[in-house]
Parts: structure tokens; C-alpha cells; sequence
């Protein structure tokens, strides 16, 4: 009996001993996590940094818009990091391209290659975007544009852009919406035309405005043309007052607009001035003073803007900087916050960049949040579709909005 109990007893402990082994492996295999945020709880992303990296024009034309971008990226990384994206941190690695094509894509390359960056905002300028951005689209790194407003900077472009994408309004959506609310306003019948022929962003704003004169039947009396680094708008000043324009219009980046509106205004011109992209930096309102007064543009943004998002963005920046943001500051902040938010919806391991920016490119199309330009989603070009702030300059360093209007 007891010899046939042992054996029963035998039995039962060896089926039972080897029960445990196969759950003491199961468990095991159960605690490693293959990669960090393959399904595991997000704490194991904890210690983990989002490589991010920023091209940004803190020097030279685009050098009265590129410092705000750095002070909003900067602002975006320290709030998002108090929680962190799934308890990973989010760094970027500030480049500063000196408004110069060439020097874009070398940073560019040294980000990507060097950096190891999942992802890239930048530059500030149309006219750098096109030597940096194949540099990204070759590297397959994902790339938010905060600012370039040219044609072809997305979607239908000269060169593959499949991994760029922009939260900056085109040219082409805001200067038609600026006309239209000039147009209501001081019913034009002609125009005069101004720009820098050697730049993509104002050479392509000058098309853009010819073509919205024409579908708005309003005569174009004269085109001006001179080159970025122009400062002295005198005898510019004297030809455009020597057509008699109901309406001038302004493309250009830096110091031009600035310069030739204070220029004009001096030798007494006093019909309304209509501008681009280039008008929306406090910075250039400021550099125009009294003269700037009314000059009025197509905006992403406005200050006044009273969604809470953008109030809480506004109280952050001042209280940070001392000085209210402006759009190109809203737009980079904004970036920061897109990246983010495809971060999270992306599984990335942190230690394979290609990997993790492919994931974070095909994120990026899914995402759509509120944010200080308003609800934020791209289109299916990696556009940005938003409604129109149409502001104009208040004389004082500052814009006041003159309407909204929503997207077609
Ligand atoms: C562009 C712009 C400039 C006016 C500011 C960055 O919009 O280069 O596309």
C-alpha cells in the first residue's frame, strides 16, 4: 500500500514539478519586455529621451523670426516634459542655419546623421526649405515646417517631400483671404506690386498676389522688384507713388517689409498697404511703427485668440520672456506639441532611429489637437488647414484683428 502510495505520490510530485518549471518560465518571459513600449506599461519609457532636432534662421534675414520659434520650442519642451510623453522626456537640439540654404541642409545632415533626431522642425525660411528638406526626405526623418509658407513646400512639390510636413499657412490660402477682406474694405480698383525677386518665399507671394488681383479684377499697375538685401527703399518708394495704386502690396521677408512701409509712408503715400507672411512678427510691426499702422496681412495666429489653449500659451510665454509671442513663436510651440502627441501614438523602442521615425511619420497623419492656432490636423498633404486671422498693424509694435476667415 504504502510502496503504491509512494508511487502515486511520485507521480503526482514529478507532474506537479514540472508544472512549476513551465509557469516559472512563463512569468519570466512575462517580466521582459522585448522593447520598451512594445504593449508594456508606459513606466518602462521612463529615462528615455525623444531626440528631436530644430533648424531655425537665429541669424541673419529670417533672423527677426527665428529667435521666437526657439523661445516656443523652448517653452513646449519644459511643459510637455513635467509629465513627459509616456514618462519619456522630449529634447531638441537647436541649429541655428544663418538663413542660408546651404548651411540648412548642412545641419540637416548633422542632426540626422550625427543627432541620430527622430524628427526634425525647420527652417524658418521657404527659401532654406528647399535645400534642407530633400536632405530629410533622402534620410527618410520625418520634418515639421513651422514656417514655410512658399509654394511646393508640401504635397505637389519639386522634389520628393513624402516625410515633410508644415503647420505654417501657405502663401496661397492666406494672401487671396487677406485680399478678399481689403477688397470689402477699401474697394480697390488698382494695385502696385513689391518684391524680392531672389527669394522663394517672396517671388512665389508676388505670384500668388498677381494671380488674386486678376480673379479679383483689381489692375496691376506696376511690379517693383529689388533683392532681399535691399535697405534703402527710396527711389522704390518714389516709382510705386508714381503709379497712383488704390492698393500696394508687399511680398518680401526681414527687414523689407519694415523698411518699405515706413519708406512709402514718408514720402506720403496714404492708401492702404497689404501684406504676406513676412508682416506677422511683432518684430516687424515694432520695426514699422506709427507708419505700419493698418498695413494688414493674412495671419495663423492671433494674440486675442481666446480658446484656453492659446491664453494659457500666451501667459506662459510672457511670463517666461517678459513679451507677448507672435505667430512664428505659436507655430514652433505648436510643432513641439504635434510631435508629441505622435510620439505617444507611436510605439517607439529608442534605440532604432529609422524605425522610430517611420513611426513617427505615419503618426503624424493620425494626430489632431487643439492647439493656439486652433484645432490642429494635417491634410492629406501634410498641409495645415485652419481658419485665417486677418490682422492688421496697430501702429504700436502690435496687431489687431480685422477678421476671420474660415477655410475653403
Ligand atoms: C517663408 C516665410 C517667411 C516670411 C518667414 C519665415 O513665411 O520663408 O516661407
Amino acid at each position: 500500500m504504502v510502496a503504491q502510495l509512494s508511487r502515486i505520490g511520485r507521480r503526482i510530485w514529478r507532474t506537479s514539478g514540472a508544472l512549476f518549471v513551465v509557469l516559472a518560465v512563463v512569468l519570466a518571459a512575462c517580466g521582459k519586455s522585448t522593447s520598451p513600449s512594445a504593449g508594456s506599461s508606459p513606466s518602462s519609457n521612463a529615462g528615455k529621451t525623444i531626440q528631436l532636432g530644430a533648424v531655425l534662421s537665429l541669424t541673419g534675414a529670417g533672423g527677426i523670426y527665428g529667435p521666437q520659434q526657439k523661445n516656443g520650442i523652448l517653452l513646449a519642451v519644459d511643459e510637455i516634459n513635467k509629465t513627459g510623453v509616456d514618462l519619456a522626456k522630449i529634447a531638441v537640439d537647436i541649429r541655428d542655419d544663418a538663413s542660408d540654404k546651404s548651411q540648412g541642409a548642412q545641419q540637416f545632415q548633422t542632426l540626422i546623421q550625427q543627432g541620430n533626431v527622430v524628427g526634425i522642425i525647420g527652417p524658418t525660411l521657404s527659401n532654406t526649405a528647399v535645400g534642407a528638406h530633400p536632405v530629410a526626405d533622402a534620410a527618410k526623418t520625418p520634418v515639421i515646417a513651422p514656417s514655410n509658407t512658399g509654394n511646393g513646400i508640401v504635397g505637389n512639390c519639386p522634389y520628393d517631400c513624402a516625410w515633410i510636413f508644415r503647420d505654417s499657412l501657405g502663401e496661397a490660402a492666406a494672401i487671396p483671404a487677406n485680399l478678399k477682406v481689403a477688397v470689402a474694405r477699401f474697394h480697390p480698383q488698382t494695385a502696385v506690386l513689391a518684391f524680392a525677386n531672389d527669394d522663394k518665399f517672396s517671388s512665389d507671394g508676388a505670384q500668388v498676389f498677381k494671380d488674386a488681383f486678376n480673379a479679383s479684377g483689381i489692375r496691376l499697375l506696376d511690379t517693383v522688384q529689388f533683392t532681399k538685401g535691399t535697405t534703402d527703399f527710396s527711389t522704390y518708394a518714389t516709382t510705386i507713388i508714381g503709379s497712383h495704386p488704390d492698393v500696394l502690396a508687399i511680398s518680401g521677408v526681414g527687414g523689407i517689409p519694415s523698411k518699405l512701409i515706413v519708406e512709402v509712408r514718408r514720402q506720403a503715400f496714404t492708401k492702404p498697404i497689404i501684406g504676406g507672411n513676412g508682416f506677422n512678427s511683432a518684430t516687424v510691426s515694432q520695426a514699422a511703427g506709427q507708419a505700419g499702422d493698418g498695413a494688414q496681412s493674412g495671419s495663423a495666429w492671433y494674440l486675442g485668440t481666446t480658446t484656453t489653449v492659446n491664453t494659457s500659451f500666451v501667459a506662459a510665454y510672457k511670463a517666461r520672456y517678459g513679451v507677448n509671442p507672435d505667430q512664428f513663436a505659436a507655430q514652433a510651440y505648436t510643432a513641439v506639441r504635434i510631435f508629441a502627441e505622435a510620439a505617444k501614438r507611436s510605439h517607439l523602442v529608442f534605440d532604432n532611429p529609422p524605425r522610430d521615425r517611420s513611426a513617427l511619420e505615419s503618426a503624424l497623419g493620425t494626430v489632431s489637437i487643439d492647439t493656439p492656432l486652433g484645432h490642429f490636423s494635417f491634410t492629406k498633404d501634410h498641409d495645415v488647414r485652419q481658419p485665417i486671422y486677418v490682422v492688421a498693424m496697430d501702429g504700436k509694435g502690435g496687431f489687431t484683428l480685422v477678421d476671420t476667415v474660415q477655410p475653403s
